[in-house]
C-alpha cells in the first residue's frame, strides 16, 4: 500500500469487503460492525446496491463494504457482478467471509475462490445456532488448520462472536487450498495467465473466469488487453474446451467441488435428527402444492385485514375524519381566513385543491396509515421467510407465461415498493427477463401506498369488490406475461431459488426497517403531492381543469364510463399513482362513484404509467429508450384493459 500515500482522503483508506452466499447475515453483521443499518431480509438478494462506512479496528480505520450474495464469483447475473468487479476494481486489502454453518460445502466454495484471487480473508461461520438445531457441529479449530485462515463461529442477531470477529479480522491470511484442475485446464489457465495484465487479483483466478465463460469479463479485457492477446486468449480457451470434450465450466466447478466436499466432510459430525420442529413443518407446508393454497389465501387475507380493514379503514377514519377534519383542517382554514389578506393564497393553502386541504390531507391521513400498516405487514413476510415460498408456489403460473419463478420475487417486492423492486430484478439472469418483469412491475403490480389506499376503497365496497378486482389484475398480469415473453426474445433459465429456513420475525428489525421506508416515504411522496397539488390548482386557477377533462372525456367518459371528476386523479396518477388513488378514494367515499365505476377506475390507475421515482429507476436501469418504450405500451394497455373491463362488468350486470 506504499504506494497510494495522500492522508486523509476516503479513498486512501484501505477497503475490507464483506462478501458471501445470498441471506448469510452479511448486512446484520456489517450493522454491527460498522453500526450503520441496511435492509436486512429473510430472503436471497436483499442486497444489491453496496454500502460503505467507516469502521475502526485497533485504533485504525478501515472501510467496510457491503456486498450482494454471489453464489460464485464467476458471476451469473448483475448483482453477483457487482460483488466480482468490487474484487477486481476497488482492491480491498482483505476479505470478511459471511458463510452458513449449515451449509459449510457452499461456504468453501466461496472461499477457495477468493484464496485462487490470492485474497487474504477471515471467515465468520454464522447461524450457528441454526446448525446446531439441525444437529450440526462443525470443528472450528481442524477447520481452521486446513483452510490457513481465521474462522470464527457466530450468532449475528444475538451478537455472538462478534467481538472474536473483530480481532479475527486483524489477522487476515492468505489460504493455500488450491482444487487440482484437469491438465488441459491447468495448461491453459497458465497460458491465458501469460497474457494477463499484472492486477490486484491473480492471474490464475482470472484466467479462470474467462475459461469458466465469464462473457461479463469481456470489457474488462477490452480495457486491459491488446485485440490479439484478446483473440489467442479465446482461441486457448476454446483448444481447452475441445480437449475436455464437455463444458470447462463444469470441469472447473466440479474440480472445486469436491475440494469444498473433503473439507467440508472433514470437519462436520451430524450428531442425527433433532427435535420436531413446528416451524420447519409449516415452512413445508407453505409450499405443498395443495395445502400451500390455503396458506397463502390465509396470508392474504391477513393482509387484507390488517391494512385493509384496520390501517385502511379504522386508522384513515381516525386520521381523515377527526384529526384532519375536526381538528387540523379547520383551525388551519381559520387561521388562514384570519391571517392571509389574499383569497388566491387562502385557496392555495386550504382551497378545493389546497396544500393542506389536499395534498397534506391526502400524504398524512389516508396514505401514511396505509403505508405504515402496510410496511409492517411486508416485513413481517419479509422475515418470516414467506416470500421465497411464495415464489415457489407460483412458480407455475409463471411458468405457464414463460418466465423464471426467480422473476416472482422482484413482483412480490413490487407490492412493497416498484422502485425498489425494479432495481431488484438485477437479481435475474437475462436481460430478456429483466425486460419483462419490469414491464410487468411498471404495468400490473400495485405498490403498498397503492395497494392500501384500493383495499380501503374496496373493502368499503365489499369482499367480491376485492375479488374480482385482484381476478382482473391476475389475469391482466398473466395476459400480459404471456405476450411479453412470446415476443421479447432470448432463452428461458432455469429455477433456481435457495429457500431460507422459516424464522420467527425480529421486532426491531421490523420496527427499524418499518421507520426507515416510512421517512423514505414521506420524504419522496409529500413533495411531489405538494407539486401534484400545484398544478393541480395553476390548471384550476387557469380554468384549464374543464378543458382537460372535456379533450379526455372521450377516454375517461365514453370508454371507461367514468364520471369526468375523475380526470384529475388520473393526472395526478402520472406523478404519483397512490395519489391518483386516494383521489379516487375520496371521490368514492364522496358516493360519487358507483361500484362498477370504482373497480374500473381502480383498475385503470393501477396498470396506469408507474410513478415518476419508478420511471426515473427505469430509465437508470435500461435506459431512456426502452423505458419510454414500456412506457406507451403501458399507458396503452391500462386504457384498453379498463375499458375492456368496463364493457364486461357492464354487461354482466354484475350485483355488488
Ligand atoms: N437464526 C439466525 N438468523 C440469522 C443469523 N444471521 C442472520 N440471520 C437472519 O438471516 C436473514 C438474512 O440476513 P441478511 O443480513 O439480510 O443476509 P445477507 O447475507 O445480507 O443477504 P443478501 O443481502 O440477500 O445477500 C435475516 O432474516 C437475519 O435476521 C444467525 O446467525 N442466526
Ligand atoms: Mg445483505
Amino acid at each position: 500500500m506504499q504506494h497510494r500515500h495522500r492522508h486523509g482522503h476516503e479513498k486512501d483508506i484501505e477497503k475490507i469487503a464483506l462478501l458471501g452466499n445470498p441471506n448469510v447475515g452479511k448486512s446484520v453483521i456489517f450493522g454491527l460492525l460498522t453500526g450503520k443499518y441496511v435492509t436486512v431480509s429473510n430472503y436471497p438478494g436483499t442486497t444489491v446496491e453496496i454500502t460503505r462506512s467507516s469502521i475502526n479496528l485497533n485504533k485504525s480505520r478501515y472501510l467496510l463494504i457491503d456486498t450482494p450474495g454471489v453464489n460464485s464469483l464467476v458471476p451469473m447475473s448483475e448483482d453477483e457482478k457487482v460483488t466480482r468487479d468490487i474484487l477486481l476494481n476497488e482492491e480491498p486489502s482483505n476479505v470478511v467471509q459471511v458463510g452458513d454453518a449449515k451449509n459449510l460445502k457452499r461456504t468453501l466454495l466461496i472461499t477457495i475462490q477468493l484464496a485462487e484471487m490470492g485474497m487474504p480473508s477471515v471467515l465468520a461461520l454464522n447461524m450457528a445456532d441454526e446448525a446446531t438445531e439441525k444437529g450440526i457441529s462443525i470443528d472450528i479449530g481442524k477447520l481452521k488448520e486446513f483452510l490457513g485462515i481465521e474462522v470464527v463461529s457466530t450468532i449475528a442477531p444475538q451478537r455472538k462472536g462478534i467481538r472474536e470477529l473483530k480481532e479475527a479480522m486483524l489477522k487476515p491470511n492468505l489460504s493455500a487450498i488450491r482444487p487440482k484442475y484437469h491438465p488441459s485446464i491447468e495448461y491453459a489457465a497458465a497460458d491465458i495467465a501469460d497474457l494477463l495484465p499484472h492486477g490486484h487479483i491473480s492471474k490464475k483466478s482470472l484466467a479462470l473466469m474467462i475459461l469458466s465463460g465469464d462473457c461479463s469479463l469481456m470489457d474488462w479485457m477490452k480495457d486491459n488487453l491488446a485485440e490479439p492477446s484478446i483473440g489467442h486468449i479465446l482461441s486457448i480457451k476454446d483448444n481447452c474446451e475441445a480437449q475436455l470434450k464437455g463444458s470447462t465450466a463444469l470441469h472447473i466447478n466440479k474440480a472445486r467441488l469436491q475440494l469444498a466436499e473433503k473439507i467440508a466432510d472433514s470437519v462436520t459430525t451430524k450428531t442425527g435428527i433433532t427435535s420436531w420442529k413446528p416451524l420447519a413443518v409449516a415452512g413445508n407446508l407453505s409450499m405443498h402444492q395443495v395445502y400451500g393454497i390455503p396458506i397463502l389465501l390465509a396470508v392474504l387475507y391477513a393482509v387484507y385485514l390488517f391494512v385493509g380493514v384496520f390501517g385502511a379503514g379504522t386508522l384513515v377514519d381516525f386520521f381523515e375524519e377527526t384529526i384532519f377534519g375536526q381538528y387540523i383542517n379547520p383551525s388551519v382554514t381559520k387561521l388562514a381566513q384570519t391571517f392571509v389578506p389574499w383569497q388566491l393564497l387562502q385557496d392555495l393553502l386550504v382551497g378545493q385543491y389546497g396544500i393542506v386541504t389536499v395534498a397534506l390531507t391526502y400524504a398524512l391521513a389516508i396514505i401514511l396509515p396505509i403505508t405504515i400498516t402496510f410496511f409492517i405487514a411486508f416485513g413481517l413476510l419479509e422475515d418470516s421467510g414467506y416470500l421465497p415460498r411464495l415464489a415457489i408456489m407460483s412458480n407455475r403460473f409463471f411458468n405457464l407465461m414463460g418466465l423464471n419463478g426467480k422473476a416472482v420475487l422482484p413482483m412480490v417486492l413490487g407490492l412493497g415498493c416498484g422502485t425498489m423492486a425494479i432495481m431488484t430484478t438485477r437479481i435475474l439472469e437475462t436481460k430478456r427477463d429483466r425486460i419483462i418483469t419490469t414491464f410487468l412491475l411498471a404495468l400490473a403490480i400495485p405498490c403498498s401506498a397503492q395497494l392500501g389506499v384500493i383495499l380501503g376503497m374496496l373493502g368499503a365496497l365489499s369482499i367480491k369488490a376485492a375479488i374480482i378486482w385482484t381476478s382482473c389484475i391476475i389475469i391482466v398480469l398473466f395476459i400480459s406475461g404471456f405476450l411479453a415473453s412470446k415476443i421479447v426474445i432470448g432463452g428461458k433459465t432455469n429455477f433456481f431459488l435457495e429457500i431460507p429456513p422459516i424464522r420467527i420475525p425480529n421486532i426491531m428489525n421490523i420496527i427499524i426497517k418499518t421507520i426507515g421506508r416510512v421517512e423514505w416515504y414521506l420524504k419522496e411522496a409529500v413533495p411531489l403531492f405538494i407539486l401534484g397539488t400545484l398544478i393541480l390548482f395553476t390548471l384550476n386557477e387557469l380554468d384549464l381543469i374543464k378543458r382537460i377533462e372535456a379533450a379526455a372525456s372521450p377516454i375517461v367518459v365514453n370508454l371507461l364510463s367514468l364520471p369526468q371528476e375523475t380526470t384529475s386523479s388520473f393526472i395526478m396518477g402520472f406523478l404519483r399513482r397512490d395519489y391518483g388513488a386516494a383521489g379516487l378514494f375520496d371521490l368514492s367515499q364522496k358516493g360519487l362513484l358507483t361500484p362498477v365505476q370504482s373497480i374500473v377506475s381502480l383498475v385503470t390507475i393501477t396498470l396506469f404509467v408507474p410513478c415518476l421515482a419508478s420511471f426515473f429507476m427505469i430509465i437508470k436501469e435500461m435506459g431512456i429508450k426502452t423505458a419510454l418504450v414500456i412506457i406507451t405500451i403501458v399507458f396503452t394497455l391500462a386504457i384498453i384493459y379498463g375499458s375492456t373491463i368496463n364493457l364486461i362488468l357492464n354487461s354482466i350486470n354484475i350485483n355488488l
